[in-house]
């Protein structure tokens, strides 16, 4: 199944967490990456005080089930040490499963499309770059990315 993941960080060496984010996902088994965005330099969404986040998004090929796919993206931020101390506080890696392609869910454990996609400039304009018809797997985000104010966001 072909899945949108989104990436966050805004701890530490923000450009190589997301490079080792990539790698990490790469070698999940039978997982390719298939599109990959600029990195985007982001204003704190949520909760303002705290450092400017770096986000992307990717398109991946993976044989994993949806819910593979969520464990294997929660067991890659343990693994960058990842502490959940509140909600949309800073974080060293944060992967999001955005959309699946021919799937969606929403249980407590699993919600796709990704319930905040169309309010988000952060995930809308890498999302546009990739899907410039502004409609991916189905889902369509051309006006809320039409809409969207976009001076929180830099692409690098
Ligand atoms: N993630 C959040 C909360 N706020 N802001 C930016 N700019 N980028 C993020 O990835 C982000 C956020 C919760 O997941
Ligand atoms: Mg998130
Ligand atoms: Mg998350």
């Amino acid at each position: 199944m072909k899945a949108v993941i989104g990436l966050g960080t805004n701890i530490g060496e923000r450009a190589e967490n997301l490079k080792q984010a990539v790698q990490a996902l790469k070698l999940l088994s039978n997982t390719s990456v298939l599109k990959s965005s600029s990195v985007y330099e982001t204003k704190p969404y949520g909760f303002a005080d705290q450092p400017d986040f770096l986000n992307m998004v990717l398109v991946l090929e993976t044989a994993l089930s949806p819910e593979a796919l969520l464990g294997a993206c929660l067991g890659i931020e343990a693994g960058f040490g990842r502490i959940r101390r509140f909600k949309n506080g800073p974080r060293i890696l944060d992967l999001d499963v955005l959309l699946i392609e021919n799937y969606s869910s929403d249980t407590d454990l699993l919600r796709v499309p990704h319930p905040q996609i169309l309010y988000r400039s952060f995930v809308l304009c890498p999302l546009y770059e990739l899907f410039p018809s502004g409609e991916a797997f189905g889902f369509s985000f051309l006006k809320a990315y039409e809409n969207h104010p976009k001076d929180d966001i830099k692409k690098l």
